[in-house]
């Protein structure tokens, strides 16, 4: 079974950048759906993939019989990418990273601002409803920018140009942002800079390249 995490944070806690309103409907509404049919699913499926922890479950799809696999791929990335979600986001939180995380952005991507750059195009840039990500490539020990469509994330074979643990997603579907800037997604992104939780950021990627 798996379950809602607790928000680590008041609804209103990113607020102006991320309204309280926005948050209580995020969390309690959209991730709690994701969790429900997800566990609705792994229930018809039943066998293994009923007792995978939920990155396992995005890395091992072709796992999933083909009658849930799909519902199973929406909403575990949904689970998955909504639980990352909060913990990359804190009040007081934005600026830059320090120490080897912003040492190993600015050898991938020349600058902080330019890694900026290309993440906040990654997001804006994305048709439709999906994400926009940070992740760390095991197989060429390297960081890399991109974007997914819907719930897929970059554990997924297929969904990315490269396979890779996600360091820090941002939500770019219309429910994380309608109710406060309507159809400014760019705006939105500028904002959420600021509420960017970058000490998580770095136990992720220590997390993920061991180093
Ligand atoms: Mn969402």
């Amino acid at each position: 079974m798996h379950t809602l995490p607790q928000l680590p944070y008041e609804f209103s806690a990113l607020e102006p950048h991320v309204d309280a309103k926005t948050m209580e409907i995020h969390h309690g509404k959209h991730h709690n759906a994701y969790v429900t049919n997800l566990n609705a699913a792994l229930e018809q499926a039943g066998g293994a993939v009923a007792d995978m922890d939920i990155q396992a479950l995005c890395l091992n799809l072709d796992k999933v019989p083909e009658a849930q696999r799909t519902a199973v791929r929406n909403n575990g990335g949904g689970h998955y990418n909504h639980s990352l979600f909060w913990q990359v986001m804190a009040p007081n939180a934005g600026g830059e990273p320090t120490g080897d995380l912003l040492d190993a952005i600015k050898k991938e991507f020349g600058s902080f601002e330019s890694f900026q750059e290309q993440f906040s195009k990654a997001a804006a840039t994305r048709f439709g409803s999906g994400w926009a990500w940070l992740s760390w490539c095991k197989n060429q020990k390297k960081l890399f920018v991109c974007s997914t469509a819907n719930q897929d994330n970059t554990l997924m074979e297929g969904a990315a140009p490269h396979k890779g643990i996600p360091l820090l997603g941002l939500d770019v579907w219309e429910h994380a942002y309608y109710l406060n800037y309507q159809n400014r997604r760019p705006d939105y992104v500028k904002a959420w800079w600021n509420v960017v939780n970058w000490k998580q950021v770095d136990q992720n990627w220590k997390a993920a390249c061991g180093c």
